[in-house]
Formats: structure tokens, sequence, C-alpha cells
């Protein structure tokens, strides 16, 4: 079947509307992806019939939300081929997901190791690390980008040696597009017995990931990316590292037994999840996850390489037009300068015209440092967006290139 993209957008009531007017064109994906219908429906749902708390009572609709909850726990397990549903942790986003790895860490963690990031991380997979490498007195490292976005791998053999205790990296880069060679850097971490950490933030909405297959030690998705709610993420462990790690909260429902003395922890997964766990949101990522699934991840990523595609040809021609990260393999997004502007004035510009974009650093600030610059404007696509839009944004973009110059 064609992919139908009208009936996609049919889905998602958000996006019929105008903004200053005009009708909303959302190209600001890669900060957070709209919600279709049956994700609104599942979290009135849960409101209207099953709101209770999970695994605390013996009344009906406790068991109901527990159901629930645990089998959108079971569903992510599937959708990433985990060994087990209790490899799945439900943690606050990928933020949340980083910190638990790397807080936990810092009672394995020896002086004289390192860990190693990459040039192309979000702060969230950088500033943990540094927190633990200041804590720990581990040396942390990171591979370097070329010019156009792209991994420098002729260093992985120096960098990652046999003092690395953690390689952790993204999949895709949030604020370039770069898709990361993960089975090269995998196998390398491997051979010198470093764990590692993908972080899918950006994957997870366009990539089917088989985390025993890349054989990763943690992997990490963020729900609002994927069409599910915010404030909710999923932390991938396998067992074996997950047991060693010790917990980043302690509170209700992480323990096996407490005296004022002391208190011993539940198994994994409960021993991430301290206090109540953001049950409404986990029922809509498990909704969120179904659609994707309908409509094929596979079929998502053609569309949006489409779209990319189109985007990158028909944006070229505007005069002064600079594309900020030219990886050979690049995801939906397009971080751009024009000449003579400020990618604020331009976000602020689009804006008027109904075109939401994001602009700045995109919580990237070593990437624009190495390029130089202060940040760009930023489109990133979604299953939604269409061509037709790609046509009103460019319209839009020259409209406002005009006016500031
Ligand atoms: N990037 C963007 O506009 P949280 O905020 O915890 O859900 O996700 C953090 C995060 C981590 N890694 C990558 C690669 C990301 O893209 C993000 C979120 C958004 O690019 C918001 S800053």
């Amino acid at each position: 079947m064609s992919y139908d993209v009208h009936a996609i957008r049919k889905e998602f009531p958000i996006l019929h509307q105008q903004i200053h007017g005009r009708p909303l064109v959302y190209l600001d994906n890669a900060a957070t992806a709209h919600k279709p219908l049956a994700v609104i429906q599942a979290i009135t749902d849960f409101y209207t019939k099953d709101n209770a708390n999970v695994h605390r009572g013996v009344h009906t609709l406790s068991q109901r939300s527990t159901d629930a909850m645990e089998a959108v726990r079971t569903a992510v397990c599937a959708h990433i081929n985990a060994r087990e549903v209790a490899e799945i942790i439900f943690t606050r986003g990928i933020t949340d997901s980083i910190n638990t790895v790397a807080f936990g860490m810092g009672a394995l963690l020896q002086p004289h190791q390192n860990v190693v990031i990459t040039a192309l991380e979000h702060h969230s997979n950088i500033v943990p690390w540094q927190m633990l490498c200041e804590r720990t007195g581990a040396a942390l490292r990171y591979i370097p980008m070329n010019d156009k976005g792209e991994l420098d791998l002729s260093t992985l053999e120096v960098l990652v040696d046999e003092n690395t205790a953690m390689v952790a990296f993204n999949h895709i880069s949030n604020a370039l597009g770069t898709i990361n060679p993960v089975k090269t850097i995998l196998s390398r971490a491997k051979a010198v017995g470093a764990w590692t950490l993908v972080d899918g933030a950006q994957s997870g909405p366009h990539a089917l990931v088989d985390v025993q297959d890349w054989d990763v030690d943690f992997f990490t998705l963020s729900s609002h990316k994927m069409y599910g709610p915010t404030g909710l993420g999923v932390l991938y462990g396998k067992r074996e590292r997950l047991e060693l790690l010790p917990p980043y909260q302690g509170g209700g429902e992480m323990i096996a037994t407490v005296t004022m003395e002391k208190s011993t922890y539940a198994d994994i997964p409960h021993k991430f999840e301290a206090g109540t766990p953001h049950i409404e949101g986990i029922i809509g990522f498990g909704a969120a996850l179904d659609y994707i699934n309908t409509v094929g991840v596979d079929a998502i990523a053609a569309h949006e390489a489409a779209l990319l595609d189109y985007a990158t040809t028909t944006l070229s021609t505007i005069d002064g037009f600079r594309i900020i990260g030219t990886a050979e393999n690049k995801a939906s997004v397009i971080s751009f300068l024009v000449e003579g502007t400020h990618p604020y004035d331009l976000g602020v510009l689009l804006d008027q015209q109904g075109v939401a974009v994001r602009t700045g650093q995109h919580c990237t600030q070593p990437i624009m440092d190495q390029f130089c610059i202060a940040g760009t404007a930023r489109a990133s696509f979604a299953m939604y967006n269409t061509f037709e839009e790609i046509d009103l944004f460019k319209a839009a973009l020259e409209r406002a290139v005009t006016m500031l110059r």
C-alpha cells in the first residue's frame, strides 16, 4: 500500500490550525513530535476508566492500571527485541536514563579508567559523564568529527583502549542529523571489554533497533519524540549490567525490605523505578508504539528520507543557504544558516508565517563551537509532514530572508 500522508495527518488534531493566520507547518519534530488521536484517547480512557496507582493495590482499578502499564513494558521489550521484560526500565526521559547509568557507574569506575563519548553528543550525553569523571577521577575522551559532521573513526583504536569503561554515543545526531556507524563503534568497545550505551532519542521515531543484534549494554528511548507523552523515557539495560549498577534514587517500590537501619533493593526493573511512575505517560506511549508499528517504521523512514532529499534540493536554491551537517548518512534533520541573517530572526519570521522550526544550539554547544557558529535554524521532519509543507517552508524562508537583508 502506498504511504497515505493525508490519512495520517487526520490522526493528528493539533496540525489542523492556523498560526498568525497561516496553516501550521510544524517542522520541529526533533524537539518533540505531536500526538495522534490514539495516544490522546488512551490517556483519556485511562483517566476515565482505570486510574489507580500501580503495584500497590489489590483492588480492581489498581490491577487494571498495573496490567496496562506492564503490557507496555512487554510491548517495548518486543519493539527493541530485548531478551526479557525486566530489562526495560521506565524513566523520565533520555536525560534521566543516561544519568541513571552514569550515576550508577560512580560505584564501579576507577581513576585510571576512561569514558569515551563523541563530538556529536547532546548535552545530556556529555554532562552526566563529566560529572561521573569529576567524581571518580576517570578521564573523559571524545571521538572527533569532521567538517561534514561525521565521526572521525581513525581515532577509535587509540581512544577506546583497555582502560575504557564506557563508550556512550548517539545513534542519530539531533543537531545535524548524522546517522552514526553504531556497529563499528560497538565492535571496538566490545573488543576492549568496555560497556556501551546508545542514545536513541532521535532514532526511536525513524528506525527499528534490535538491541540483541547490536549487543549493546544500554539503549535509551524518549516517548515524546516517538509521538507519545512527555516526561517519559526508556532505559534498556542487559540484566547482568543492571544488576551491577546501584540505583540512582531511593524510595517506594524500589525496595525489597526496609528497616530503620538498612534497606535492600527490589529486583530489576523495579530497583530503578522509585516512586509512583508516570502511569498515564506509559499507557500513552504504548498507544504511540502501536500507532508507529501500524504505519510501519520502515514506511515512515522512507517517507522522511524522501522529504529530506526534496527539502535539501529545493532549499539549496536559496541564495546564501548553507546546511550545517552534510554527512553521507543522514536522518531527516536540516540545520541551516542563510548568509546575512541570524537564525533567531529567521525563526521569528518563519513563525509569523506559520512555520515552526527550532533555532539556537539545540543543546549541542560543542558542535556549534566546532563550526564556529552561535547556532543554526533547524527543520526536522516527521511521518505527517508533506512535500507541500516544504514548498510553504521554502517560500516563507525566502520572504524572511528578503525582509532581513
Ligand atoms: N533533543 C532537540 O530539540 P530528553 O529531553 O531527556 O527527552 O532528551 C534529551 C536528548 C538526548 N539526546 C538527543 C540526541 C536528543 O535529541 C535529546 C533531545 C531535543 O533536539 C530537545 S533538546
